[in-house]
């Protein structure tokens, strides 16, 4: 497969500083010869460039950095559509803000391709936010309110031609929703399987039922990776770690499947802040689960430690 490798340095949709060192630490780390080792042609495209910020003033007080985020959104956003033109973007984050802007693109490349975009949202959080409700004012909180076409974003945000339905979207991995989210979400379609899910069913059967109901829709799969997805204990490098994540197995067990679907059209690769890292161990593994994604078996895994 081509793979376009896009390096996405924000960080300004956090709370904390640190994920713009993001695209590097997973370069370091090895992402593109993982993938090449599999067997795909990677080409790293390097970073994007936001567009300059024009003043944009909200209400809602406590948002901060809305003309920087809105600045990165539309270039994003291109870029995901021209790189996704007979290849896999994977867009090397940054904080979670930068799915607004891929997800878009993406949802212009599908409705390009006459086909259905469906959003896999692996993460501790939802990031339901509207810029009216977010009590933090932390941008990452928002994306997927954005690219699902709720209201309250027009005239901030770029105006979203495609939105993705709400029940073309499953989230995995939920433990911790602020109570605007909570009402909200449940007015919608989205799939939310939270940690509780996760312990009762498992994440193969949840993971399972989605790829199957992409498939019999010809959609295209976005897959949005946040670290916070992932236990602390095994991701440390992240500003909101949230206790009882997935473990090393369901997440290799989740990329597995994925990849044997066949669907995944691009990656979102965000979050990793490392800054708060151990030696660079969360860029570590999550380039394992990109290249699990991409192909990587037990098996190879098994031969590579001889
Ligand atoms: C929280 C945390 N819901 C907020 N969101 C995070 O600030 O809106 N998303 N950390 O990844
Ligand atoms: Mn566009
Ligand atoms: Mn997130
Ligand atoms: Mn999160």
């Amino acid at each position: 497969m081509d793979v376009r490798l896009i390096g996405v340095p924000l960080q300004e949709g956090a709370s904390q500083l640190g994920c713009e060192m993001g695209p590097s630490a997973l370069r370091v780390a090895g992402i593109a010869r993982a993938l090449s080792s599999l067997g795909h042609t990677v080409i790293d495209c390097g970073n994007v460039a936001p567009r300059t910020p024009r003043p944009l003033i909200h209400p809602n007080r406590a948002i901060h950095h809305l003309p920087e985020i809105a600045g990165w959104l539309e270039a994003l956003s291109d870029a995901a559509f021209r790189e996704s033109d007979g290849a896999m973007p994977i867009f090397l984050g940054g904080d979670h803000a930068l799915s607004a802007g891929t997800v878009r693109g993406m949802a212009a490349r599908a409705s390009a391709l006459g086909r259905p975009l469906f959003v896999l949202w692996l993460d501790a959080h939802t990031d339901f936010h509207t810029l009216d409700t977010t009590e933090s004012g932390n941008l990452h909180g928002t994306p997927v309110a954005y690219f699902t076409g709720r209201s309250g974003f027009s005239g901030y945000f770029p105006p979203v031609p495609h939105p993705v339905p709400t029940e073309n979207v499953a989230m995995l991995g939920i433990r911790s929703a602020d109570p605007a989210e909570r009402a909200a979400i449940r007015q919608t379609a989205v799939a939310v399987h939270d940690m509780r899910a996760v312990d009762e069913h498992g994440v193969g059967v949840l993971i399972r039922a989605f790829i199957e109901k992409v498939k019999a829709a010809n959609g295209l799969l976005h897959v949005s990776l946040d670290v916070d997805f992932l236990d602390p204990a095994i991701a440390p490098a992240v500003g909101t770690t949230v206790p009882g994540g997935a473990t090393f197995r369901e997440a290799h067990l989740v990329m597995e499947m994925l990849h044997d679907s066949g669907l995944v059209s691009s990656l979102d690769l965000v979050e990793l802040n490392p800054f708060l890292d151990e030696r660079g161990r969360t860029a570590l593994l999550m380039v394992d689960l990109a290249a699990s994604l991409m192909g990587r078996s037990v098996l190879d895994r098994m031969t590579r430690a001889g």
